[in-house]
């Protein structure tokens, strides 16, 4: 009986933490988990060492909000090894998702002279194109690998609690430098549509 009562505890415990697991963006539960060293040249084509492209290879994607900063939506992106200044190449990194039938994406370019501004763009009249884009907040992280950005939610639309946020999806780029004098093309790719999981991320405030 004491066992059933210990079974039923747990059951019950369980289904109460079931909304808080959904809805919390944190590196142990992220929205989005990609295959690691899967790198390609032009996104197409594997290559088998992936060393030179550790800046490049995205691991996981995800969301999250503070109670103090509740007018804040802050969006991570983990890499394999992050530099905070490329040897040679332009890294860019993007994540971009849906909410209410609009596109937003935040991204940052980090080159050999260090980190760019981390910028937020929305698209709210139904199509791809951006119409709009601002600078917000950010940190790049060396120690844990993580690009963050904090995006104030009077930007995307102001989504109340419980809205959801989709299709979040990151994506990688190296490309000459815009000095070079080479052609800006994507020449390392890491694409998203391999993921081995995603998910929404519900907002919480
Ligand atoms: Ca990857
Ligand atoms: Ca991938």
């Amino acid at each position: 009986m004491k066992k059933m009562c210990t079974v039923f505890l747990c059951f019950l415990l369980g289904i109460m933490m079931l909304p808080l697991t959904a809805s919390a963006g944190d590196p142990e539960h992220p929205e989005f988990v990609d295959p690691l060293r899967d790198v390609k040249l032009f996104g197409l084509i594997p290559i088998p060492l992936q060393m030179e492209f550790k800046y490049a290879d995205i691991v996981a994607a995800w969301m999250y909000e503070e109670s103090i900063n509740s007018g804040d939506l802050c969006i991570s992106l983990q890499i394999r090894d992050l530099e905070e200044r490329t040897e040679s190449l332009e890294a860019i990194y993007v994540v971009d998702w849906v909410w209410n039938n609009d596109r937003f994406v935040v991204f940052l370019h980090i080159n050999p002279t260090g980190v760019g501004s981390f910028v937020v763009e929305r698209s709210l009249d139904d199509n791809d194109d951006m119409d709009d884009w601002m600078i917000c907040d950010g940190t790049v992280d060396v120690e844990t690998n993580i690009i963050t950005w904090v995006v104030p939610k009077t930007f995307i639309g102001n989504p109340p609690k419980g809205s959801s946020m989709k299709d979040i999806f990151p994506m990688t780029d190296l490309r000459f430098t815009d000095d070079s004098g080479l052609p800006i093309i994507d020449l390392f790719k890491d694409y998203p549509y391999n993921a081995k999981l995603t998910h929404n991320y519900i907002l919480r405030y």
